[in-house]
């Protein structure tokens, strides 16, 4: 059993995803980061660094409980556990661990900033919104050309790349962008959306979600509270 410590973020969604097209056994226990539950004793002890998602596998890989943070290495560790989604050729592989690694540390950081700044700042500093809109548009440029060439991101098959990618595509307009000026990524979006398991995925939790512009919500995320060393 996966116990899965979760919100329905970008972050969440890659888990979420992953867990249904294994076919995993799991239990999702909502992380409310905009009222704090992230900052709480139980959850730091699982995930250190304050953020969704992590898991704990009641079997790890020594027959004991595991916990692990950071969605790159949930994906890596499901793939590894169920042998789905991450091929064993060494080739094959690391393309795969390298268009997962552009996403961990591309696309997942700059959207991220992209959504801040355009729509969470407290004001709209234009540099900022300029920067990070243009650096969106950069990274699914650069998608576009690689999936101009094949049909998923790390070649012919559906991989942890694609699921770790795909949910943050899906707030296009927040970043400034038209998907249709990307129309390779447009059409490995629509495959990747018409899946059964992605979009059971993307519902996991989808009604416990509320707008992050309440101002509690903010401060938690953005202000003191985020920031008080602990
Ligand atoms: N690199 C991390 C990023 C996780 C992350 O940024 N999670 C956000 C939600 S998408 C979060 O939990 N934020 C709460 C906070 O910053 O307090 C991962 O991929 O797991």
């Amino acid at each position: 059993m996966i116990d899965v410590y979760s919100w329905p973020t970008p972050n969440g969604h890659k888990v979420h995803i992953m867990l249904e097209e294994t076919g995993l056994d799991y239990a999702v226990h909502p992380i409310n980061i905009g009222a704090g539950d992230q900052f709480k004793p139980e959850f730091l002890a699982i995930s250190p660094n304050n953020k969704i998602p992590a898991i704990v596998d009641s079997e790890g890989p020594d027959g004991k409980p595991f916990a692990l943070f950071e969605s790159g290495a949930i994906l890596l560790y499901l793939a590894e556990k169920t042998g789905k989604f991450l091929p064993k050729d060494p080739v094959q592989r690391y393309t795969v661990i390298q268009w997962l690694m552009f996403q961990m540390g591309g696309v997942g950081p700059m959207f991220g900033q992209t959504h801040h700044f355009r729509m969470y700042a407290p004001e709209q500093i234009e540099y900022a919104v300029n920067r990070y809109t243009k650096e969106a548009g950069r990274l699914y440029g650069v998608m576009d050309t690689q999936l101009g060439k094949h049909a998923y991101l790390a070649g012919d098959d559906y991989t942890i790349a694609d699921i770790a990618t795909f949910p943050w595509t899906r707030s296009w307009a927040n970043q400034g962008q038209q998907l249709s000026d990307f129309p390779n990524v447009e059409r490995w979006f629509n495959a990747i959306a018409s899946r059964p398991a992605v979009q059971r995925g993307v519902e996991v939790l989808a009604n416990a979600r509320k707008p992050l512009q309440d101002d509690k919500a903010k401060e938690t995320l953005f202000g003191a509270t985020q920031y008080a060393r602990r």
